[in-house]
């Protein structure tokens, strides 16, 4: 059964890239693939572009979709294993993952990192409960380590935006930015993943206490000064994550590394992307998010092909 729970279960990008960019061109030209099926995509978190780009990707197959915000609507789930049931959660993730595959052929899931428990964060408690007991593929949108249908959509992205490279490898800047609030490393996470599996001259820049999960960025380069990172560059990601290290602290709001025409300036003439919701002045200013390098709506608007890509290959693997 196939689920698509991490970056790594694309085993091709260029070919899902390719795939999507078809999709694109043609959002219904697989409207009967997905005729009595039934997708139901769980909230414990917010959501606008995961929310309603899956619920449009499922509607171009043809599927009929359900949501529920499990957070305020749902009893509150145990996810450990013989825990005394006598305090605050109503029902455990063993009976609600079986029933719910009772009524969805496919179940997508968002559920952010705590930003409390490293570990428990880690081991992917909510997404591997589903997973494990769940009789139906599961679709990750957005859970504490990643963030895969964005990273997807990023790749679409990027591919869509490298014509005027000449063919060249473009070089890629991954930058943290300062937020008033303690984001997850999701994003940014799945963000890496998808570029070590692409061809392209990566950087990952963040003020020193910022490094990601060592396990993740492996030999990915680092590079502490944001000015050197930015030269040359084609494309600057930008996303906000807290501390890994001092595990969901916010141990700096340094302005200076705010994305501004003065640091776009330093690249390439690069273009600019971010996952959103952004917090304009902060992380990004109006100049350059409103500017014409900005790629952000096209971004978001690739989560619809995104989640397509991944939507119909499910689809497929429930015919055989
Ligand atoms: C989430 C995150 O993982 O960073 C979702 C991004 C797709 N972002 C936020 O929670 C932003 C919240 C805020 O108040 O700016």
């Amino acid at each position: 059964m196939m689920n698509y729970l991490s970056v790594k279960d694309i085993d091709s990008v260029k070919l899902w890239v390719s795939e999507a960019k078809k999709l694109k061109a043609d959002p219904l030209k697989y409207k009967k693939l997905g005729a009595d099926k039934t997708i139901g995509l769980l909230f414990f978190n917010p959501s606008l572009r995961t929310r309603l780009s899956t619920q449009k990707a499922a509607q171009n197959l043809g599927m009929t979709t359900m949501v529920m915000n499990f957070d305020k609507e749902g009893w509150a789930l145990e996810f450990e294993d013989g825990t005394i049931m006598d305090q605050g959660k109503s029902e455990h993730i063993k009976e609600a993952a079986q029933v719910i595959s009772q009524f969805c052929d496919i179940i997508a899931i968002r559920a952010f990192a705590s930003l409390e428990h490293k570990e428990k964060d880690k081991a992917e408690i909510v997404l591997n409960g589903f997973a494990n007991y769940a009789s139906v593929p599961i679709v990750n949108m957005e859970s504490s380590v990643g963030h895969p249908l964005q990273a997807l959509a990023d790749a679409i992205t990027l591919e869509e935006n490298k014509a005027g490279l000449a063919g060249r490898r473009p070089k890629v800047v991954l930058s943290w930015a300062p937020h008033p609030k303690a984001l997850p490393h999701a994003v940014a996470n799945s963000f890496v993943e998808m570029m070590q599996k692409q061809e392209a001259d990566f950087v990952i820049t963040h003020p020193k206490g910022y490094e990601l999960d060592p396990e993740i960025v492996g030999n990915s380069k680092v590079e502490y000064d944001q000015d050197i990172a930015f030269k040359e560059a084609d494309f600057i990601y930008t996303k906000n994550w807290s501390s890994y290290r001092e595990y969901g602290q916010v141990i700096s709001q340094d302005h200076s590394w705010t994305i501004s025409k003065e640091k776009m300036a330093l690249t390439n003439k690069a273009k600019f992307m971010h996952c959103l919701p952004v917090r304009r002045n902060v992380v990004v200013t109006d100049e350059v998010l409103d500017g014409e390098n900005s790629l952000v709506i096209e971004q978001a608007n690739n989560r619809t092909y995104a989640a397509q890509t991944v939507l119909k290959r499910i689809l497929d693997s429930l015919k055989i």
